[in-house]
């Protein structure tokens, strides 16, 4: 069996997330790392929390919060909403904590030893009220080339130019609103990526197998030239900036960007895990310690991209050390409200404790798989979210599972049936349920999750179709044993069923097998038999419904509280 690492990017840890953030990055991993230890591969999936950079700060002082606290609660949010999504991260880990600023800390000192780290004078934003030098972003003012008021320090929202901040016309603090601002000097260190470029170009090259957006975004950044880019900022909160293990003299006041540690701590939340399970870390990610039989899959929003194909395979080769690097990137576009933003603010969409309120998350887990951002953004409608639900789960699955449990219970005692042999609707049904799980297990492989959905949607109508035609009330009537052999195949149907389910809704899957008497979630591979894994004798009972439609009035209320079709 296989060693498989997956990661998927650290969600911000300011704020619940949206399920846009889910279905770009955080479910498809789960839903890969489920279907690959259903396999029986040894999985090893890792997330955790980006605590770093100004968005935390900013987010803390709103809270009125020192970040630490806050940092320690959001991360306790985010930790319980993933667990009651499902997500089944082996690891859910913190960027603030010890294992990272080790990493981070022994990378720039790797790096500076090779000759990649330069201090640089840069000219920044100083706001005095605010006692801070101001990123970009945090600086706005009137756009030099189009007047648009907000502008802000690095793009002009209403023209796209990009911008620097000392262009801006009349500038002022996104934080405090203060015009009380001047152009100060400050040393960073940068890292010289110019003097990897081609390092970094022949390593993209040799990923023959990424996906066309991954490796797209990759050469595009290379194609326009890479630049030094600084590592280092003006902020209280992060990761110190050591030199020989100590702090570098200068910077005593500074810390690593969170662009920098965030990669690493897929490094330093693997050591933690390690440390708390016993297990071993570096044979996950050296490849001088037995990493290199390691499959490494990363999940991410396309806006990560650049960061994960360029900026940090810079840290990791530039540092001349045997790491681990990803071998398959898969990357998704973004999910949408109605066409529009998610936002908190303006009450629009669905954040992960909202969506667990209203439906249980293999609802959600099931509409954002089958239906997600994968090769164009998508949009979230409610009256999608309401059809699928109706249809794929109700309908279909649902409906197959408790039709013929109930037939069961009704007429057979509760029992799986002996008697009757199987014949040729039974070979026909085993060649095309083959043939689906075939199809689905391929698309899982390829990480094509709208196809893979499909693939089990596919299989659970043969369900209701074979049904249809065993018609086992109808030969109850005149031919015991004929009927026997139908609800016999049909409740080995459920618990084949139940295992299709498992990587996508792990909740309901899991509720499913229980109706026939079964614990086995294994993902059904070249399997030698399909329906006698239930055996006659065994007990079955109907489960309560396993998914409720949705209704009109519901689609109407919660496009009331979450926004909608208006
Ligand atoms: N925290 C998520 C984002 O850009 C960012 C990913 C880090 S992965 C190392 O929304
Ligand atoms: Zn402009």
């Amino acid at each position: 069996m296989a060693r498989i690492l997956i990661t998927s990017a650290l969600p911000y840890i300011n704020g619940i997330k949206h399920l846009g953030n889910l279905a770009g990055s955080m479910l498809p991993a789960d839903v890969w790392a489920r279907f690959k230890r259903g396999q029986g591969h040894d999985v090893l999936y890792i997330c955790a929390t980006d605590e770093h950079g100004t968005p935390a700060e900013l987010a803390a002082a709103a809270a009125g919060q020192d970040v630490r606290a806050y940092c320690d609660e959001q991360h306790a949010v985010q930790k319980a909403a993933g667990e009651a999504f499902g997500l089944s991260y082996d690891w859910f880990g913190r960027s603030s904590n010890p294992p990272n600023h080790r990493l981070t800390q022994h990378f720039a000192e790797a790096l500076e030893a090779n000759g990649l780290i330069e201090e640089r004078v840069d000219r920044m934003i100083y706001s005095i009220d605010d006692r801070r030098f101001l990123p970009d972003r945090y600086v706005e003012g009137t756009c030099p080339h189009c007047a648009y008021p907000k502008a802000r320090g690095d793009q002009c929202d209403n023209c796209g130019r990009l911008l620097d901040p000392v262009d801006l016309i009349d500038p002022y603090s996104s934080v405090s609103g203060s015009r009380n601002l001047e152009v100060r000097d400050t040393r960073h260190l940068y890292l010289l990526q110019t003097k990897i470029a081609d390092e970094i170009r022949a390593w993209v090259d040799s990923k023959t197998d990424w996906q066309p957006l991954a490796k797209s975004i990759a050469y595009k950044h290379l194609d326009e030239g890479l630049i030094d880019r600084g590592i280092t900022r003006d902020l209280a909160w992060g990761i110190p900036v050591t030199k020989d293990g100590f702090p570098r003299p200068g910077m005593e006041d500074k810390v690593f960007y969170v662009w920098f540690d965030a990669p690493i701590e897929y490094i330093g939340a693997t050591e933690e895990w390690a440390g708390r399970t016993g297990a071993t870390w570096r044979d996950w990610w050296r490849l001088d310690e037995g990493a290199d039989d390691v499959r490494y899959v990363q999940f991410m929003g396309k806006d990560n991209v650049a960061f994960h194909t360029v900026s940090f395979p810079a840290t990791i080769i530039g540092s001349g050390e045997p790491w681990k690097t990803v071998d398959q990137l898969k990357a998704f576009n973004w999910l949408n409200w109605y066409g529009g933003k998610f936002s908190t603010s303006q009450k629009r969409g669905v954040f992960m404790d909202q969506a667990l309120e209203l439906l249980p998350a293999d609802y959600w887990r099931w509409h954002l798989t089958a239906y997600g951002p994968e090769h164009s953004d998508a949009a979230f409608t409610w009256e999608q979210f309401q059809s699928t639900t109706n249809k794929d789960l109700a309908d279909v699955l649902g409906n197959f599972v408790n039709r013929i449990v109930k037939f069961a219970e009704s007429k057979f005692d509760g029992v799986v049936p002996e008697g009757g042999e199987p014949g040729e609707l039974e070979a026909k049904l085993e060649a095309d349920i083959r043939a689906g799980i075939a199809e689905a297990t391929a698309q899982f492989e390829a990480m094509e999750f709208r196809k893979a959905a499909q693939a089990l949607r596919a299989v659970w109508v043969l369900g209701n179709e074979y049904l249809q035609v065993a018609a086992p009330w109808t030969a109850l009537k005149t031919d015991r044993d004929r009927a026997a052999v139908g609800v016999r195949t049909g409740l080995n149907l459920v618990a084949l069923f139940a295992r299709l389910a498992a990587p996508v809704m792990p909740f309901t899957a899991q509720r499913i097998a229980e109706t026939v008497g079964s614990r086995d979630l294994t993902w059904p591979g070249a399997d030698a038999s399909l329906f006698d894994r239930v055996p006659a004798g065994q007990a079955v009972h109907a489960p309560e419904v396993l998914f409720r439609k949705i209704e009109d009035a519901q689609v109407a209320e919660w496009s009331e509280r979450f926004g909608g079709a208006e």
